[in-house]
């Protein structure tokens, strides 16, 4: 697996070796990104901002972005077994949530960048004479795109479809543990005639590595980082010394509220999508789950038993329910988890435990899908994001005190809440400090809308215009008449 700069795969003196979350076993080596890399990578990306993509209107560059995504779709089976293979993933979740996604986000980017109106005023001077204001948006320049390995594609094209729809040029960097889907993508990017230098992708890790060496880089105009919320704050310092714009969309300890008055059904469903979909690591994922009183008992018996049912196949299974977390250390974080939840005093309903197979699965780094009881708001199993699959569930008594509850956090990126009470459903979105808030649903996503955190979950929000007013620099120009 190799870097691409500036239209090109090259090699690296030090390479890491990539593990399969399956059964543990070494998949293949990953070039890493020196400093030097690095530096060329940057340089492509500038140097390609004059030249053709430079010179492109947004209409062109909307065209090509198109291509992008018929690329993408032509080479769909080939990014979803990239995706598979890299994060054990199930094939049902790859094909219908993870690639699709990738190629929306290009179009839906394409659209959006092509259409939407900058603003104009007219002002009146003193002298009744007029001036007319207009804005123009002008690219950022070199953009940083620093992403995760839960999502890999999707929440890498997330950023990058806007940044290139705004005539950016980029510099990837994909997660250590999931180097294969972004690396497809500098294939479709060069397929689909992107020149090159616009999309560059330098492989490697955070401190000391790629990471660090991109977010340092003098000539990085900008940082798009998806993340934990310590790695967002390391940034953030490193991005201040180079007094560089900065999008960070991090951790979250997402409550789920379940009123009296939902429907049960879909909100038990509901919460074993929001709690235990792609292993628990995705950052909307419910962790803390609030269920009214009067139905506290049949829900948290109803929610353990789905759990407990989920099926472990192999991913290539179409009715696999629970997939692998991506690696040991992150199993060992979860599985830490799991025993202090114990040490806390919680009650184990379901899980807790790893899975046994009997087969090669066993060197893999699964554990059970678990639901917890018994706990406070202020211990540790409550404030932490576990980032697996696992839910902690309370009974609360009333509408303020379930808001209270759902507040009750350093984080602030998504809320569920089950309820049949269209006036509750509205306070909700008002009172709930959470920069998304689904009401009877979860993770359903309209490109256009605005997407972030609030609190130790973000800086800024993406999606639909948030998207252009971060990938580009605007130059209001007044004209006297
Ligand atoms: P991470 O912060 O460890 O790593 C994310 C990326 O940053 C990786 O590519 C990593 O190599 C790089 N990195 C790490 N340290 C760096 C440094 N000092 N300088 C530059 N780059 C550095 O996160 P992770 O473990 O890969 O992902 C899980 C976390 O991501 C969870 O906290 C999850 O909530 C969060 N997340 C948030 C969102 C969101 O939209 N808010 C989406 C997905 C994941
Ligand atoms: O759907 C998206 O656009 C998005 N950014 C999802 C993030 C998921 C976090 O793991």
């Amino acid at each position: 697996m190799r870097n691409f700069v500036g239209g090109a795969f090259t090699g690296s003196a030090k390479t890491f070796t990539k593990s399969s979350p399956v059964t543990g076993e070494a998949l293949f080596e990953v070039a890493e990104a020196d400093a030097g890399t690095v530096d060329a990578a940057v340089d492509a990306a500038r140097a390609a901002l004059r030249g053709p993509w430079g010179r492109m209107g947004e209409q062109q560059r909307a065209a090509v972005l198109r291509r992008v995504a018929d690329e993408l779709e032509r080479r769909f089976e080939d990014v979803v077994a990239a995706e598979i293979g890299d994060t054990g993933k199930s094939v049902t979740q790859a094909r219908t949530l993870d690639v699709p996604r990738g190629a929306a986000n290009f179009r839906a980017f394409a659209d959006i960048a092509a259409s939407t109106p900058t603003e104009s005023f007219t002002t009146v001077t003193a002298d009744g004479g007029r001036a007319l204001n207009y804005a123009v948006r002008k690219p950022v320049g070199v953009v940083a795109v620093i992403v995760p390995w839960n999502l890999p594609l999707l929440l890498l094209t997330w950023k990058v479809a806007p940044a290139l729809a705004c005539g950016n040029t980029v510099v990837v960097k994909p997660s250590e543990e999931t180097p294969s889907s972004a690396t497809l993508l500098a294939e479709v990017m060069a397929a689909a005639g992107v020149p090159d230098g616009v999309f560059n992708l330098v492989h490697g890790f955070g401190p000391d590595s790629a990471g660090e060496f991109l977010t340092r880089h003098p000539g990085v105009d900008a940082i798009t980082f998806t993340g934990e919320s310590a790695t967002g704050s390391a940034i953030g310092k490193v991005a201040a010394d180079g007094v560089k714009a900065v999008s960070f969309e991090l951790g979250g300890k997402n409550a789920g509220l379940v009123f009296a008055d939902a429907d049960l059904d879909a909100a038990v469903e509901g919460s074993v999508r929001s709690s235990f979909t792609n292993g628990g690591q995705v950052c909307l994922c419910t962790e803390r789950l609030y269920v009214q009183r009067p139905v506290f008992e049949e829900f948290a018996q109803r929610l353990a038993e789905r759990a407990g049912g989920l099926a472990f196949g192999w991913p290539s299974d179409e009715a696999t329910g629970n997939i692998p977390l991506i690696s040991r250390q992150h199993r060992e974080k979860v599985l830490g988890h799991y025993r202090l939840a114990r040490e806390e005093g919680a009650t184990v309903l379901a899980g807790g435990g790893v899975p046994v197979f009997g087969d090669a699965r066993d060197g893999g780094w699964y554990v059970q899908p678990t639901v917890l009881t018994g706990l406070g708001p202020q211990t540790r199993t409550n404030r932490e994001e576990i980032f697996g699959p696992v839910c902690h569930i309370a009974p609360f008594d009333d509408e303020d005190e379930a808001f209270a509850l759902a507040n009750d956090s350093e984080y602030g990126l998504a809320a569920t809440v089950w309820t049949r009470d269209v006036g509750r459903a509205h306070r909700a979105g008002a009172a709930l400090d959470a920069g998304l808030v689904w009401v009877n649903t979860w993770f359903l996503r309209d490109l256009r809308t605005p997407f972030g955190g609030m609190k130790a979950s973000g800086v800024g929000r993406e999606g639909g215009v948030h998207s252009l007013d971060f990938y580009t620099e605007l130059t209001n120009v007044c004209v006297q008449l």
